[in-house]
């Protein structure tokens, strides 16, 4: 067995941040796969041994399970010695674009992309404000991103890793790409660190359409 046991589906970018970090980190990984579509997340059996809080992913190391992205990117830099900040300052940097993502980054747009982009639901006031919210959290990222090479410092970290979890999938989501073109040359800078996969190419699970 590995040494690091991720439960996850392909489909999830917040399950991809972990992914792409353990790759990258050079970790001894497999993943796990749990039915994120069918509802395996929303089962009590699921709920009462793998998180409470009924979500991927969930990393699972040495009998231990842990949950949400941004606390496992910061427990996995910490122990590997990898990816998390040369400093106090990098870190609370760190910290601090992790939670933006968390709340508004990731949040919107994954919210965005679940309805149109994968249940394929008609334009409605509620996606229109979704749309319109993570067009403006895409902007600041844009911005921050035009006069440096990565979120934080000059060599990527967890921050990167945890912004990164969705921008690699394709489903239309009424997001102009072109509009964002320094969220789109970062892409290609992680995508060009050693050892990169996709999210199709680190975890099994659903394909996105
Ligand atoms: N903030 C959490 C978000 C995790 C999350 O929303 N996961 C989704 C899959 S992308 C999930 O499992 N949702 C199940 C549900 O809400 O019922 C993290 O970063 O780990």
């Amino acid at each position: 067995m590995a040494e690091f046991r991720l439960h996850c589906d392909a489909i999830s970018g917040n399950c991809y941040k972990v992914a792409l970090a353990l790759r990258l980190m050079g970790c001894d990984w497999e993943p796990v796969f749990v039915d994120y579509m069918a509802g395996a997340t929303r089962q009590d059996g699921f709920r009462d041994r793998i998180n409470e809080l009924g979500e991927i992913p969930v990393l699972e190391h040495a009998g231990r399970l842990r949950t949400q992205s941004g606390a496992i990117l910061t427990w996995l830099a910490a122990r590997t010695g990898k990816f998390g900040g040369r400093n106090e300052d990098e870190r609370y940097e760190i910290l601090r674009w992790i939670l933006f993502d968390n709340h508004k980054f990731t949040s919107y747009y994954a919210t965005l992309r679940f309805f149109i982009g994968i249940q394929k639901t008609a334009p409605n006031a509620a996606t229109e404000f979704l749309r319109g919210r993570a067009a403006a959290a895409y902007g600041i990222v844009d911005k921050h991103l035009a006069t440096r090479p990565f979120l934080v410092g000059d060599a990527p970290t967890i921050a990167d890793f945890s912004l990164a979890g969705y921008v690699y999938y394709t489903e239309e989501t009424g997001i102009d790409r072109a509009a964002f073109p320094h969220i789109q040359a970062w892409r290609e800078r992680i995508k060009a660190l050693p050892g990169w996969g996709g999210p199709l190419d680190l975890m099994p699970g659903t394909k996105p359409a």
